[in-house]
């Protein structure tokens, strides 16, 4: 049995897997995937623990929190096959570490744009980050009205065998984005490929409305606090 079926039954019975495999075959399988997802788990502790660094010191110091709040979460296997069937390449484990960054996710809601470019500038300039990729849908949004700032990093996470690089993706984006992204997700999955033309319009709208919202509490913000910041 290669890695790949085992991936692909192990997500398919939502863990409970029996025949035609014997239970060492599927222990030893199921270990490896999980030794697999832990170094994802790792990777996100580490980015996590820098987020909240710079959280605390900017409290401490600043007596400003520019981190509304952090969510995170590893890929799920059934989640990580739908992706791989997306993309079209291989289901081994070699291959998945290879082709897909975004098994390791970290959300960082922010309270204004300029403290989402500000954090990516903070994380990503740290010696021990890497940027692999940045895609910035705030300066130049999706065709459907998507905002936020993407990045793969890559971070080393210290095993006991040894040190191993875990891509992370970390996306930043505003409360305004976040309210809009979550709710065009469930749009989008409610009617799958086929959302209504109407809707799409609307969503493309309610996008804009929450650029502007943004742009005003900023402007508020500044004159609140009397920066440029
Ligand atoms: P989930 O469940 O959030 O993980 P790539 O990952 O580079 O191979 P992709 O998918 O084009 O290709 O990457 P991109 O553009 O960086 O987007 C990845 C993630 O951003 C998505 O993850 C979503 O979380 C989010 N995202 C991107 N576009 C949209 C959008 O139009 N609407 C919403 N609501 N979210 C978006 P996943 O894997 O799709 O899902």
């Amino acid at each position: 049995m290669t890695e790949s079926t085992a991936l692909e039954t192990i997500a398919q019975a939502g863990g409970e897997v029996t025949a035609p495999f014997s239970p060492d075959q599927v222990r030893a399988l199921r270990h490896e995937i999980q030794r697999f997802l832990l170094q994802y788990e790792f990777g996100l502790r580490e980015i996590e623990t820098k987020l909240s660094i710079l959280r605390d010191e900017f409290l401490e110091l600043q007596d400003y929190n520019p981190i509304e709040h952090i969510s995170s979460r590893v890929k799920s296997p059934e989640s990580l096959l739908d992706k791989v069937a997306r993309k079209g390449i291989g289901r081994d484990l070699d291959t998945i570490r290879t082709h897909i960054t975004d098994i390791a996710g970290i959300r960082v809601t922010c309270s204004f744009v300029s403290d989402v470019y500000r954090l990516f500038d903070l994380l990503t300039r740290q010696d021990d980050v890497t940027v692999r990729t940045v895609k910035d849908y705030i300066a130049d949004p999706k065709p459907n009205g998507y905002q936020s700032l993407h990045a793969v990093v890559d971070i080393p996470v210290f095993l006991s065998s040894g040190a191993v690089t875990v891509p992370v993706e970390v996306q930043f984006r505003t409360v305004a984005m976040d309210f809009w992204a979550s709710l065009e997700h469930k749009i989008h999955y409610k009617y799958r490929a086929a959302v209504p033309a109407g809707l799409t319009d609307e969503l493309r709208e309610a996008a804009a409305t929450a650029a502007e919202l943004d742009a005003r509490m900023a402007r508020l913000h500044r004159e609140l606090h009397g920066t440029s910041g």
